[in-house]
């Protein structure tokens, strides 16, 4: 990994430090690069059961770096989408283990879809989010127009997408975009927590609730229920369905392996 994104892995939590604080960690193709590559660290490294994507400094990400934009030169700005932002977003959908984004400062644009891509949100109480596309004459990409009104709905989405709204950290506890908003000094403490609790988990389940949720959410009753025996089978083939289902016998709580 190089340096726009700093890497560490301890106790089965790899955590991915955009580091570019001197932009609010905008996006560059390196920046983006980095993330990709972490992501196939973690889908390659079975130590590795949950990521953490955080931003050094006051900022989570602010979106794509303004200063490298440069409309009319260079690559079409639907290549930019193409080669840097799409490969990330899938990856993170696709990854088989869960997704943290600790947000402590601002999530702007293509920053904040990157959040929305994660599996779950921590907020700093000073962390905001800012939609930012059409406030530069922009139309959503990075998986905004997806997952956006997934989880807030389809009026939501389109009253931030359209007015370019500001969510302060309370309001995205509000709104669900976020699980949890914490004092700016725990945010640290606090994410650590939940990625433990994560990487602690069946993660074979895990891999397949992702899986089972993500395709769930669209397409037809019939489909997710078929898709649910599959998966669930899956599961129960596991150590940790083995382990789990010996915990409860004896009243404990489970030690899951991850496999
Ligand atoms: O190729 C393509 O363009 C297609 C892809 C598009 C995807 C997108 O992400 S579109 C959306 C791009 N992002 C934005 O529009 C957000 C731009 N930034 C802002 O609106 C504000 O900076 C924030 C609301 C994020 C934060 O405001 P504030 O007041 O807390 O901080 P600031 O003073 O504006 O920013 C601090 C520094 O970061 C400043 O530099 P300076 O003056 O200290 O040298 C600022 O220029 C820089 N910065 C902030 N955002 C970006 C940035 N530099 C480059 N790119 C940025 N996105």
């Amino acid at each position: 990994m190089g340096e726009t994104v700093l890497r560490t892995i301890e106790r089965g939590v790899l955590t991915l430090t955009l580091n570019r604080p001197e932009v609010l960690n905008a996006f560059n193709r390196s920046l983006a690069a980095e993330l990709v590559a972490g992501l196939a660290e973690a889908a390659d490294n079975p130590a590795i059961r949950a990521v953490v994507i955080t931003g050094r400094g006051r900022g989570f990400c602010s979106g794509q770096d303004l200063g490298a934009t440069t409309p009319g030169g260079g690559a079409t700005i639907a290549d930019v989408v193409r080669e840097m932002y799409n490969p990330l977003i899938s990856a993170m959908r696709e990854l088989p283990k869960p997704i943290v984004a600790s947000v402590g400062g601002v999530a702007a644009g293509a920053g904040m879809s990157l959040a929305l891509a994660a599996d779950l949100r921590i907020a700093s109480a000073s962390a905001k989010f800012v939609y930012g596309f059409s406030g530069i004459g922009l139309a959503p990409d990075s998986g905004a127009s997806y997952f956006l009104p997934r989880i807030v709905g389809m009026a939501r989405a389109l009253e931030l997408a359209l007015l370019c709204g500001e969510i302060d950290a309370e309001q995205a506890l509000h709104l669900g975009l976020v699980t949890k908003v914490v004092a700016d000094e725990e945010l640290a403490q606090e994410t650590d927590l939940l990625a433990a609790r994560l990487a602690g988990g069946p993660t074979v389940a895990f891999g397949l609730t992702k899986r089972v949720i993500y395709e769930g959410s669209t397409g037809a009753l019939s489909d997710a229920l078929e898709r649910e025996a599959l998966y669930q089978q899956l599961a129960a083939e596991t150590d940790d369905f083995q382990e789990g289902l010996r915990a409860f016998a004896e009243k404990r709580p489970p030690r899951f392996a991850g496999s």
